[in-house]
């Protein structure tokens, strides 16, 4: 379906306007001290329809992303230059597995089942991290993602520890532990090629000029362009604004670079003494909307290796069932001879 930031607006101020049908105000206003007063809202509490719709969509997509990022880097277990290395992506990829379940079950306890949030990614009708929508062409890819796009989601993720939903918050405590090994695996790695053969650091500054960009937009659009912050920010399910974190990200990363001795390739970016912050350049806005939108360079692989692993694993999901089942019945027999 098209897709336009114009459109979006709208749909999101009328969203925001409609009241929940029958929603009892002594529960409403139980609801909006819980959230003022920085309490948990948990999944047995009252909620208004359109918070707990919110928190699917914006779940279920971060479960979407843990769950297809794990395929670029896939892309290198078999070819990693060590034993070492490849026994560390194998775990970082595990951890990205397990990420994608603690979300899933988190979405779960707002009643939407597993079966109809991987239907909805496999139908493409879900949205996921625009970022695993790019190649992973060589190894210093690998240790761009660690920096990088690791980097990125724990600037995100620690401010979403602190969401008003129990049960996303608290695995956003989990996941940011392991996002941060993940991200300093990725910085050591990016450090030995970029002190290594002037061919390593080549792959290495090469690599960051593919993955900077497409980094800075794994916070979403600007401000001023993003439908969903004000209402979200509101109920503290986003604790910061898309842009207030990419700052973030710009402050704490530009450093880094520089004790790599690699280049940013912004020729824009620069530090800015008055605001304390560096300024940077502008983010090709419409790269993000295609790549959104199912039109990046890998979209379509990303969806039919996710659909074809899917297919593959119906035998493994039917066994489980058929265990779960004998097991139902040897107790119950068990149970009726006692
Ligand atoms: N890509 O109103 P906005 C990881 C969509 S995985 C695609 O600002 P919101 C890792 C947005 O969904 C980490 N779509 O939205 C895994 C919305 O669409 P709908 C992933 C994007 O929700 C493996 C529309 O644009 N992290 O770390 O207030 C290996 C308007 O945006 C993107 C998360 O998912 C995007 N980049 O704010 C390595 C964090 N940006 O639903 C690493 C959790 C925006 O209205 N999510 N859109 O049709 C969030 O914090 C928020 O959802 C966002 C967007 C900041 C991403």
């Amino acid at each position: 379906m098209a897709y336009t930031i114009a459109e979006k607006p709208e749909e999101a101020a009328a969203f925001a306007k409609e009241t929940d049908v029958n929603e009892n105000p002594e529960l409403r206003a139980a609801f909006d001290g819980k959230v003022a007063a920085e309490g948990k809202v948990e999944p047995r509490d009252w909620m208004p329809v359109k918070y707990r719709k919110t928190l699917v969509r914006q779940i279920s997509q971060h479960a979407h992303s843990e769950y297809v990022g794990m395929l670029p880097e896939g892309n290198w277990v078999t070819r990693a230059p060590s034993l070492r290395r490849k026994a560390v992506l194998l775990s970082k990829i595990q951890d990205e597995a397990g990420h994608a379940l603690y979300l899933y079950s988190a979405v779960e306890t707002l009643g939407v089942s597993r079966d109809e949030l991987l239907d909805a990614l496999h139908e493409g009708r879900a949205k996921y991290s625009s970022i695993f929508n790019y190649p992973t062409l060589t190894w210093a890819d690998i240790a761009a993602i660690g920096w990088l796009v690791d980097g990125a989601a724990i600037v995100n993720q620690v401010s979403l520890q602190r969401c008003s939903y129990g049960p996303y918050s608290r695995a956003m405590v989990r996941i940011c532990k392991e996002e941060s090994f993940h991200q300093r695996q990725g910085y050591e790695a990016m450090m030995v090629m970029a002190q290594g053969s002037p061919a390593q650091k080549k792959l290495a500054q090469d690599a960051l000029n593919r993955w900077w960009w497409p980094s800075l937009m794994m916070f979403g659009p600007s401000d001023k362009d993003s439908p969903n912050s004000a209402q979200s920010m509101a109920w503290r399910i986003k604790r910061d604004s898309n842009d207030d974190l990419r700052q973030r990200f710009v402050d704490m990363t530009v450093p880094q670079a520089d004790y790599l001795g690699l280049t940013m390739p912004d020729p824009d970016l620069k530090w800015n003494e008055e605001t304390g912050h560096y300024d940077f350049g502008d983010i090709d806005w419409e790269e993000f909307w295609r790549v959104v939108n199912g039109n990046g360079i890998c979209n379509r692989e990303r969806l039919s290796a996710r659909q074809k692993a899917w297919d593959e694993g119906a035998w493994v999901r039917d066994a489980a069932m058929a265990h779960a089942e004998k097991k139902r019945a040897r107790q119950a027999q068990r149970a009726a001879a006692e």
